[in-house]
This record gives structure tokens, C-alpha cells and sequence, in this order.
């Protein structure tokens, strides 16, 4: 099964934005925009990982959870991967974690690795909310986009556990929370 861990931010923070992104998702119909049932911010991509290696991997990320404390986050600007001008996904960046946020993500992906979890080597973490990927692989030019969405500030808000999330693949994809995890250590 494909796995991740991901945040998810509360309905507030989440109608916030919404209230952002607009009506945007019918100017930029060359976008597939994600449905906000969907929104989370990937902290581990985990990959494939066969359904025998679910308990120890659920035992991993539950202590890598227990060593971090709750962080206070907020939304804050925007932009793209690779980046804005041949963007391939746009995002809204997530301010207010400090090293914090991105220790947590390195121990959920070492404790996924020790599972057996291949996951993502190499690539700098970088948290955000995907909103569009574009359809076709070489990108899209979407700096206009970006540069409405780039003064967004929502309020903050209170991360205080970790979900391990397996993703269903298809034309509407669909995540399912399999678990979740208190963050109850002292920071
Ligand atoms: O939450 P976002 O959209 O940032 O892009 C995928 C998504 O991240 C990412 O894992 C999340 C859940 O699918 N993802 C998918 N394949 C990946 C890969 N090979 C990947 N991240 C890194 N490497």
C-alpha cells in the first residue's frame, strides 16, 4: 500500500484557505486543482510498503511522534515546484514551525526507513499544501498565480499529532487516515 504522514490542519485554518485559493480553480482550468477534503502537509512520504511491515512501522511512528511536542503553525505564501515558471505543483507555504517541523518530518521518515519504508531519499523537506499540479509533466507557467496567492497569512494554528495516510490511487485520488499519533514530547 502507498503511505505518507501527514499533518491536517483544522477545518479553520482549512476554510481560510479556501477563502484564499477562490475561485481561482476555474481561471486556471489547465490546473488540477486538489478537492480540500484532500489538503494535508506531507511530513514523510513513505511509498510502497507491504501490508507485513504495517506494525512496525505504526510502532516507529508512534514513538517518533512521542519525542516531538505540538508546534504552532500558520499558513503563509505561496509558490511552486520546480518553480513558478514551469510550475508542476503550486503550493501555499506553512511559516511558524522553525527547525521544529522539519526535525519531526526527519525523524518520521527515519523511523519509516528503519521499518522498511524506502520513501523519498535526497529531496529537502520543505512543507506546504499542494493546491494544483499541472497536467502536463513539463510544467506550466503559473507566476501570476503565485505571485495572488504569495501575500497570503492565515492564522495560526495548533499541530499537536501525525497521520499515517495511505493514498487510493485513481482519477479522483482519495487518502485514508489508518492512524494517528500524538505529539506529546517535551520540544
Ligand atoms: O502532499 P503533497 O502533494 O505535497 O506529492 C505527493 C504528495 O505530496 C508525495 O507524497 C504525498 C502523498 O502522495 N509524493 C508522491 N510520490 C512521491 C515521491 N516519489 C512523493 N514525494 C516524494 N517522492
Amino acid at each position: 500500500m502507498r503511505l505518507f504522514v501527514a499533518l491536517s490542519p483544522p477545518p479553520e485554518a482549512l476554510a481560510e484557505v479556501a477563502g484564499a485559493v477562490g475561485a481561482r480553480p476555474e481561471r486556471w482550468p489547465d490546473l488540477r486543482w486538489t478537492g480540500s477534503e484532500t489538503w494535508h502537509i506531507t511530513m514523510a512520504f513513505l511509498g510502497e510498503v507491504p501490508e507485513k511491515a504495517l506494525p512496525e512501522l505504526e510502532t516507529r511512528l508512534g514513538r517518533a511522534a512521542g519525542r516531538h511536542a505540538p508546534m504552532t503553525l500558520r499558513f503563509e505564501g505561496a509558490g511552486a515546484f520546480p518553480s513558478a515558471r514551469r510550475a508542476r505543483v503550486v503550493w501555499l507555504g506553512l511559516a511558524g514551525g522553525g527547525t521544529a517541523i522539519s526535525r519531526l518530518a526527519a525523524s518520521l521518515a527515519a523511523g519509516g526507513r528503519r521499518a522498511g519504508a524506502a520513501g523519498a531519499e535526497g529531496k529537502p523537506f520543505h512543507p506546504h499544501l499542494t493546491l494544483a499540479r499541472a497536467r502536463p509533466r513539463d510544467g506550466l507557467d503559473a507566476r501570476p498565480l503565485v505571485e495572488e496567492l504569495k501575500d497570503f497569512g492565515g492564522a495560526p494554528w495548533r499541530a499537536d499529532a501525525v497521520h499515517l495516510m495511505r493514498s487510493h490511487l485513481g482519477p479522483k485520488t482519495r487518502y485514508e487516515a489508518l492512524e494517528s499519533w500524538p505529539l506529546t514530547g517535551g520540544g
